[in-house]
């Protein structure tokens, strides 16, 4: 429970996305893209109403096997965050469930079976997510609240509109700082009712096995091997599993102190250089939500001095990140040429037929196979490691765009690979990412040159002038050759 007398969640981070009223019965919350028990505005909104309603709260998460374009390698990375997220809740008596199948039609299962009288669930901008939403309210007759944990200001209170870039988005969110940065409330143990109810909802189910003690009462734990083995879509996948990144809220936590104390020192004057190895490690964590945006924020300015280093990585972090969520909130071609602003697709179109240098189609690039050694450096560290180097990216959608047949072949390559091989994957701050690159959204016009049109050129002297491009190169020669292992 939430210590009464806790400050309520801010109202403003929260939609209902349907008009029903609340009914008797326990609160669910759907936990989909914020996993973590800790500094998770949708997990403590769901205490405070089950605490208004006198109900008990029950969190579930929907796994289904055909995330687009997810394979082993993101699973396994996700599964392992969810095991520590029930481990976590049960110790604070609030039981877990991990569903299987359809979301809409698992989570409208759970609303049955356990009388649900509401649901909560964390905002998320991306189609998928969205069209689950618009299922499962024609299918339920309680509310669905929709909560903004992710975004230290809430995606819909920032701004009502896409935004062209982050100067326009930087000063509406830095006006509402001081409203949404605020310390997140402790999540103690919760009197849940429910819990007694578990052994009455006979939630004998394969996913289940074994019951682990939780205070006074006794909640059934998940068997995460069989659900692992469940996921036939992701056995085949040619994307390893992550080893030098361990999973879960803890991890995270963990990495973030070690950046925060060995790293940061250094961000702004190295965070272009793949070599220092002075970025983060952050973004898998805050794709699968296992830690908090506004944690990271929250830690720096607690400890940190105002300085170039702590301004460049709060840029990052705050502005850059939810203008990704802006852009893939507001515009629905987040992931197409459509979705390019229209002075790119005019100067993109002019350059159509411009002969390329090079062409390369999905599979050359996707092999490393282009002549470009350090493009296949960076195509191998993203296979290898599951993370290209941030700045790597921008060199390395571009070249994309130059060396393929059309614009849209080369967003779709782009999105495929990195869809496919990073952690971080499917993730606004990747559709951004890749728009940027090849589709110009937010960045302005450039001098105009063969195939790019204005949209901004990169090429490799550039990167040669920011870093030791030759030992970046040796690091990622061959996919055969272990990638160095990086004081992480
Ligand atoms: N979210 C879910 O609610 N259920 C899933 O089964 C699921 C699978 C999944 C696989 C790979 C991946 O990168 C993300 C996945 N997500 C899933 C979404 C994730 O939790 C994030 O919410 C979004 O991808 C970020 O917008």
């Amino acid at each position: 429970m939430i210590n009464p007398g806790t400050p309520s969640v801010n109202k403003r981070r929260i939609r209902q996305l349907n008009g029903k009223k609340v009914n008797r019965g326990p609160v669910i919350y759907w936990m989909s893209r914020d996993q973590r028990v800790n500094d998770n505005w949708a997990l403590l909104y769901s205490i405070e109403l089950a605490r208004e309603l006198e109900t008990s709260v029950v969190v579930a998460f929907a796994l289904t096997d055909s995330f687009p374009g997810a394979n082993l390698r993101h699973y396994s990375f996700m599964l392992k965050g969810l095991k520590e997220v029930e481990k976590a809740l049960i110790k604070k008596n609030i039981p877990f469930r991990l569903l299987t199948g359809n979301p809409p039609s698992t989570i409208s299962a759970l609303v049955k079976e356990t009388r649900a009288g509401a649901i909560v669930t964390d905002f998320d901008p991306l189609r998928i997510k969205n069209d689950w939403k618009k299922e499962l309210v024609k299918i339920i007759d309680i509310p669905l609240y929709d909560v903004d944990t992710h975004n230290i200001v809430p995606c819909r209170v920032a701004s009502g509109k896409q935004e062209y870039g982050a100067y326009t988005i930087r000063p509406k969110i830095k006006k509402l700082l001081s409203e949404f940065l605020d310390e997140f409330p402790k999540v103690s143990s919760f009197g849940n009712s429910s819990a007694k109810s578990d052994k009455t909802t006979g939630w004998e189910h394969e996913n289940y096995a074994g019951t682990e003690n939780a205070g006074r009462d006794r909640l059934k734990l998940t068997n995460w091997e069989a659900v692992k083995k469940k996921l036939p879509g992701v056995v085949r996948s040619d994307a390893t599993e992550v080893e030098w990144l361990i999973p879960g809220e803890n991890a995270a936590a963990s990495m973030l102190n070690n950046f925060l104390s060995n790293k940061l020192s250094r961000y702004s004057e190295k965070r272009n250089d793949p070599n220092a190895n002075v970025i983060s490690h952050m973004s898998p964590y805050l794709h699968f939500g296992q830690i908090s945006a506004q944690r990271i924020a929250l830690e720096i300015l607690k400890n940190f001095p105002k300085d170039p280093n702590t301004d460049a990585y709060l840029e990052e972090l705050i502005v850059r990140r939810e203008l990704s969520d802006n852009f893939c909130h507001f515009n629905p071609h987040y992931d197409s040429f459509e979705g390019f602003p229209q002075w790119a697709k005019e100067t993109l179109n002019e350059h159509r037929k411009d002969e390329r240098e090079y062409l390369y189609n999905k599979e050359l690039f996707e092999a490393a196979e282009t002549h470009d050694i350090l493009w296949n450096a960076a195509q191998r560290e993203m296979v290898k490691r599951g993370k290209m180097h941030g700045y790597m990216r921008m060199y390395w959608a571009k070249k994309i765009l130059e060396w393929s047949a059309s614009p849209e072949d080369a967003l779709n390559i782009a999105l495929y690979l990195n869809d496919k091989y990073e952690l971080d994957g499917r993730d606004p701050n990747g559709y951004a990412g890749c728009a940027w690159s090849i589709g110009g959204v937010h960045d302005r016009a450039w001098a105009g040159r063969p195939v790019f049109g204005k949209i901004r050129y990169m090429n490799a002297n550039g990167c040669k002038r920011k870093f030791n491009t030759g030992l970046y190169i040796n690091n990622y020669s061959n996919f055969n050759k272990k990638p160095p292992v990086l004081p992480i």
